[in-house]
């Protein structure tokens, strides 16, 4: 037996879907515009997490060309049927006249190669797909109901897929709203056969504050649903906006080796206000099943702070951090990078990266120089160390990132010969400086990010000179409460030539994730 704590995957791995095959299981979440995408987490006993890989992994798997920040990749669904994995998922804000929408991947070995995407002839969002035991395969997904008796109406529909063609097929039955008439966001639908039992479950009310889960019974895969009484089996909504977890919703249920069940689903814990700048995290709760219904959390009713898993024997860690030290080397599988492959903006080079400046900022809808990865943690510090022959013009400098809109930059420059460093806080679109330092002594510098909780300082060091405070801002002007969207924040180095021509290179020595 292990206990583990919530949530199993800190920072910002919302969306999560799971399968089992065997006594192993994989879990993916979503992405939007940051690279690679889609994490592949395998787990042998639910409480021990690994990255074994990304779907999403490849140069041209998909064009994230133009995608705004909370764009990209929602909500896939991993399933495991005759030996291939299936993934299911939506790139979303694509610019018109470029291929984007609903789309199927599969790999023989979840940790990778994965195909090419396969395009489904279906708008909306957060595709599932379930494999019936007579051979038949349903997708089913949500999208803004066609003829809406509310103010977003969404409406889950199912339709048959053809195994040959990969193409949807035969009619299409449009089959839950949502538990409650007036319900909002129908999402995250998945279908399961339970017993004989057809069960689609789903969330609704948004994710956000109202989160909930709730599940529907039929005789016939399409239908029709009748919800059970007990709607909605999981919310936090009725507990306020005081309490430390909330909006628990968009779950996948996972049956084990043993015949339990559980549930994996998003969530975000609250600090400073109700804030939740390290976005919706994965939460793991058990499931029972009585008089054909599934009571998530028997006896307590919400997501359990810690869970006991029975048949674990782990350490009980949760996703796993990093090395001991701290130092994230190139190629672990948490670095990513914005509308491009982190190798496709940078390369690996000892403990760090060559990390060419590019003309691109971080404000604009292109691919910035920037490796970045989640804050994972309340209290974290992020370490670099960089050195770069700059030009007038030029900056390098790490930054916490919400969006193009929303982020905050401790950016070195150099302007005939005087190197300083400024604070600038994005916010809505606007820079805003907030804090100046000269920066006087050798190479190469060390730039931190320290985040306390609500506090965020930026600090600059040169050669061996403690770091120093340059300015300040606040995570809670940054997370999705304050800005809008739908991810925790990013920390990361960046360099760009703010839109000149540029042949600099900043070399990036080293770079830590320290857990306060
Ligand atoms: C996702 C939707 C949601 O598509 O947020 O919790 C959206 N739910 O299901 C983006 O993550």
């Amino acid at each position: 037996m292990s206990t583990v704590t919530n949530p199993i995957l800190p920072g910002c791995y919302p969306d999560p879907s799971i399968c089992r095959v065997g006594e192993d299981y994989y879990l993916v979440t979503s992405t939007f515009e940051y690279l690679p995408g889609l994490p592949v987490l395998h787990s042998r006993d639910l409480v021990t997490w690994e990255q074994i890989g990304h779907v999403v992994h490849r140069p041209g798997q998909l064009d994230y060309t133009g995608i705004a920040s909370s764009g990209g990749l929602y909500a896939p669904t991993i399933r495991h049927h005759d030996g291939l994995f299936w993934v299911i998922c939506t790139l979303v804000g694509q610019p018109q006249g470029n291929p984007g929408g609903n789309f199927l991947m599969t790999a023989t070995d979840p940790a990778g190669p994965w195909s090419d995407p396969m395009w489904l002839d279906a708008d909306g969002i957060d595709p599932s797909i379930f494999f019936d035991d007579d051979g038949r395969i349903w997708v089913h997904g949500t999208r803004l109901a066609r003829e809406p008796q509310w103010y977003h109406q969404t409406e889950v529909w199912i339709r048959e897929l053809d195994p040959e063609t990969k193409k949807l097929t035969g009619p299409e039955h449009v089959v839950w709203s949502g538990a409650v008439k007036g319900a909002v966001w129908a999402e995250a639908p998945h279908l399961y056969k339970v017993d004989g039992t057809y069960y689609l479950m789903a969330a609704e009310a948004g994710t956000e504050f109202h989160h909930a889960e709730s599940i529907a019974q039929a005789e016939v895969v399409t239908g029709p649903y009748v919800g059970t009484r007990g709607n909605p089996i999981l919310t936090h909504r009725h507990l306020g906006r005081q309490y430390p977890v909330v909006g628990a919703g968009h779950a996948d249920l996972v049956e084990a080796a043993d015949g339990s069940w559980w549930a994996v689903l998003l969530a975000m814990r609250t600090y400073g206000g109700y804030h939740y700048p390290l976005g919706r995290e994965t939460f793991l709760v058990p499931v029972v099943w009585e008089d054909g219904w599934p009571v998530f959390a028997p006896g307590v009713g919400r997501v359990p702070d810690q869970v006991e898993v029975p048949f674990a024997t782990g350490p009980a860690t949760g996703l796993v951090q990093g090395g001991t030290s701290g130092v994230v080397p190139s190629d672990d599988p948490r670095w990513t990078a914005v509308r491009a492959l982190p190798t496709q903006v940078a390369t690996p080079a000892g403990d760090g990266w060559d990390l060419p400046l590019r003309p691109a900022t971080l404000a604009d809808l292109e691919v910035p120089a920037f490796l970045g990865l989640r804050l994972q943690h309340r209290d974290a510090d992020l370490v670099v160390r960089v050195g770069a022959d700059l030009t007038d013009g030029e900056e390098v400098g790490v930054a916490v990132r919400q969006s193009e809109k929303d982020h905050v930059r401790l950016a070195v420059t150099t302007h005939e010969g005087v190197v300083r460093a400024q604070v600038v806080h994005r916010q809505g679109g606007e820079d805003r400086v907030v804090g100046e330092a000269a920066v006087a002594g050798g190479a190469p510098l060390t730039l931190v990010v320290r985040a306390r909780g609500v506090d965020l300082d930026l600090l600059v060091g040169a050669g061996d000179d403690a770091p120093v405070v340059v300015g300040s801002a606040l995570t809670t002007d940054l997370d999705t409460v304050a800005t809008g969207g739908f991810l925790g924040l990013w920390l990361g180095v960046y360099g760009t030539s703010n839109g000149a021509p540029t042949g600099t290179v900043a070399h990036v020595e080293r770079v830590e994730y320290l857990p306060a």
